[in-house]
């Protein structure tokens, strides 16, 4: 077995952080408060003489640790465990009495920087009540709120790109919802802290996302997040290099572990293409033999095999050796993880958002359309090309066709020259 570590020593902090993770939020759950970081509370609203949380006076220490769970008392059903939490209800709180409590999990930071938050939040008992809501704050902003359905047992992830000091505290808490029922409380909120790992040849990030996952969800997640201002995509390794700098440093060490990366055969025809980033549409494989332009692939052992239906998604191996497959090298899975396609998660790249514009006349539009590794761009159009001339909007709707968007303008709607560019929005 081979396991690299990457170290990396922080500013302005003493702790010394390996790999990407910095706190997790199940994985580093105790019966002590403080250890790892986290600590367990809570809000109680109904006895906040100054109305709205507070950071430094209303998180108040869970007391009662039962051997698994933290309670907040006796008589509330305000608690947390290791991966979801029990708020207490206002108005009806089934068995005990009525009482707004919010369960609140804080992690104390030891790290300075730009970090990610993610996790995923669901309900666990979706028989009854009017849901819950979950909450966010850094040092008591409000960072995210996301209120969910009582029957919302599927739940969703959140990611939110944070800057970090030490000691700011983050708070998770979850609170009985829109109307104070506190029946059927019980709610999953994760939380990891990591910090995507820079590989100095392309300026690019890398991040191993742990997720119960699809490929085509896992396609448009990693899409979703964005770090140090760069948007996200899932990861596309076209070198030797760039694959082993993403298996080593975001290797696990544990068995039968892969991620996604961002490679399909969208046609089931063993041709294989890059379906995100700046690579997006270009062929990277036919079967197994690599082709140009990159002429890089790194298949294990007799894959693509193809031996299921829709074995057309590709999963690289980042635990230890597997059927054969040693760490870093490829298989076609197929879209959802299972005991023989073992993904536990997917790999994101971030860096510089790019874009190509292109125009073709056809005869009765002019369709502009262009390729890009980011949402966030927007066409614009003017009449004089100076960056002082009035550049307007063109809001689409765009369509979206082999990773290609396009815009037809009717030739009527067209008068003299014209002019059009991309623009990047997407705020830092
Ligand atoms: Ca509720
Ligand atoms: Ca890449
Ligand atoms: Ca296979």
């Amino acid at each position: 077995m081979k396991t690299a570590i990457v170290c990396l020593l922080l500013t302005a902090a003493t702790a010394t952080v390996c790999a990407q993770n910095i706190a997790d939020s199940a994985a580093g759950y105790s019966g002590t408060q403080g250890l790892n970081g986290w600590w367990y509370g809570y809000y109680d609203v109904s006895g906040d003489a100054v109305p709205g949380y507070d950071t430094t006076n209303d998180f108040a220490q869970c007391t009662i640790w039962d051997g698994s769970i933290w309670w907040a008392g006796d008589s509330v059903w305000t608690s947390l465990v290791a991966s979801s939490g029990h708020p207490n209800g206002s108005v009806n709180n089934p068995g005990r009495p009525t009482r707004e409590q919010w369960a609140v999990r804080r992690w104390v930071s030891t790290v300075t920087g730009a970090f990610q938050v993610y996790g995923h939040i669901a309900k666990e008992n979706t028989a009854c009540g009017d849901g819950t809501t979950a909450m966010v704050f850094l040092n008591g902003t409000n960072l995210l709120t996301r209120s969910l359905a009582a029957g919302d047992g599927a739940g969703s992830d959140y990611s939110l790109e944070v800057q970090l000091q030490a000691n700011d505290m983050l708070d998770f808490a979850i609170s009985a919802g829109c109307c104070g029922d506190a029946g059927c409380d019980g709610t999953t909120f994760t939380a990891v802290v990591d910090r995507p790992l820079q590989w100095t040849v392309n300026g690019h990030y890398y991040e191993l996302v742990r997720a119960n996952i699809s490929w085509p969800a896992a396609l448009v997640a990693a899409s979703s997040r964005s770090y140090a201002g760069l948007p996200g995509h899932l990861a596309v390794p076209t070198s030797a290099p760039e694959n082993d700098f993403i298996s080593l440093n975001l290797g696990t060490g544990n068995p039968t572990e892969f991620a996604w990366l961002g490679g399909r055969a969208p046609n089931d025809d063993g041709i294989w293409r890059w379906v995100s980033g700046p690579e997006s549409g270009t062929q990277f494989s036919s079967w197994a033999t690599a082709t140009a332009p990159y002429n890089y692939v790194n298949w294990g052992g007799v894959e693509p095999n193809h031996s299921k239906p829709d074995e057309n998604y590709l999963m690289l191996n980042i635990g230890q050796i597997y059927n054969g497959l040693t760490v870093g090298q490829w298989a076609d899975a197929a879209p959802n993880p299972s005991l023989s396609d073992p993904v536990i998660g997917y790999l994101v790249e971030y860096e510089v958002p790019i874009a190509q514009l292109f125009i073709r006349m056809a005869p009765d539009a002019a369709v502009v359309y262009w390729s890009t590794n980011a949402s966030g761009f927007s066409l614009q159009t003017a009449a004089d090309p100076s960056p002082t001339a009035a550049w307007f909007a063109i809001n689409g709707p765009y369509a979206l066709e082999s990773g290609f968007y396009e815009f037809r303008l009717p030739l009527v709607n067209l008068l003299h020259k014209q002019y059009f560019r991309l623009r990047y929005n997407r705020p830092p």
